[in-house]
């Protein structure tokens, strides 16, 4: 068993499996709790016997945010310079595919960190959204930016601008999850989720997480750049004048690929 105060750690099968473990306050992520959760992810990370990690919480929660308490009173100077933020961008140096097993909230940092994680499955009664803007701030720790890129602009906006709150269908069905299980199964079923990856070739698995990953890496100005500048490159085709001419005609465009 696990030597840590605020997770509990265990190997099953070849599946790493981290719960968070501060059920008095939703599991609300502590400077401790996070160091832990990277110390753990870290060890998974380097030993043979284990090919892929879960993240989970209870039945409750997954995590309802950062502390509050830890917070409350801290200072931009604090706030800039402190070691919170930082570690949740340490998760993406994990080699091994993570999983987020969700039940029940998974709100604020809670969702930062799911969203940090490669693949989420959640439970029925699971609920994701980014209340931040209740306490007069933003996501600081990735939501603006992966909750974006999961589930598109006007539902980030109106979850960040509004706490409006995901079902976990909502979240299945606007690409932010990977599976809906019966709360009873949810843990059961990321452990088979994850024993599934864990059998598979572990240089490609490492190499596949590390590749999709890289899609992220581009920003959308450097996207729309090269976009741009891929379309002003087409009209010196003979195709593009073929194409547009042909429609003009009415007749179908032969093309050359020139
Ligand atoms: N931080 C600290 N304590 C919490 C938190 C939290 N995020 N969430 C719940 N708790 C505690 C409550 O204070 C309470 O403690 P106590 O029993 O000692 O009074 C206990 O958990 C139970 O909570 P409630 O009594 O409120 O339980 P309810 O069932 O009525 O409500 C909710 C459950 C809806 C989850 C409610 O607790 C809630 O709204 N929690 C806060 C959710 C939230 O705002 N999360 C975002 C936090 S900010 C954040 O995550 C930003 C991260 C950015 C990076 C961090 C940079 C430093």
């Amino acid at each position: 068993m696990s030597k840590y105060q605020h997770i509990l750690t265990e190997t099953i099968g070849q599946v790493g499996l981290i719960t968070l473990n501060r059920p008095d306050a939703y599991n609300a992520l502590n400077l401790a709790m996070l160091e832990e959760i990277m110390a753990a992810l870290d060890k998974f990370d380097h030993q043979d016997d284990v090919g892929a990690m879960i993240i989970s919480g209870n039945q409750k929660a997954f995590a309802a945010g950062a502390d509050i308490t830890h917070m409350v009173n801290a200072s931009e100077d604090e706030i800039r310079n402190g070691p919170f933020i930082p570690i949740f961008t340490k998760i993406n140096k994990i080699k091994k595919p993570v999983i987020a097993g969700v039940a029940g909230f998974c709100l604020g940092g809670g969702l930062e960190l799911a969203m940090s994680c490669d693949l989420i499955t959640a439970a029925e009664n699971s609920k994701f959204g980014q209340p931040e803007i209740n306490l007069g701030v933003i996501p600081g720790a990735g939501g603006t930016q992966r909750l974006t890129r999961a589930v598109g602009k006007v539902i980030a906006m109106e979850m960040i601008l509004t706490n409006r709150t995901l079902s976990p269908h909502e979240a299945l069905s606007l690409g932010l999850i990977n599976h809906v299980y019966p709360t009873e199964e949810y843990l059961a079923q990321t452990i088979k989720l994850a024993q599934k990856i864990s059998e598979q070739a572990p240089l490609a698995i490492k190499a596949a997480k590390e590749a999709i990953n890289q899609s992220f890496e581009t920003h959308l100005e450097n996207g729309l750049d090269l976009e741009r500048d891929l379309f002003y490159s087409l009209f010196s085709s003979k195709d593009q004048k073929e194409g547009m001419q042909a429609f003009l005609e009415k007749r179908q465009a032969t093309w050359i690929g020139k």
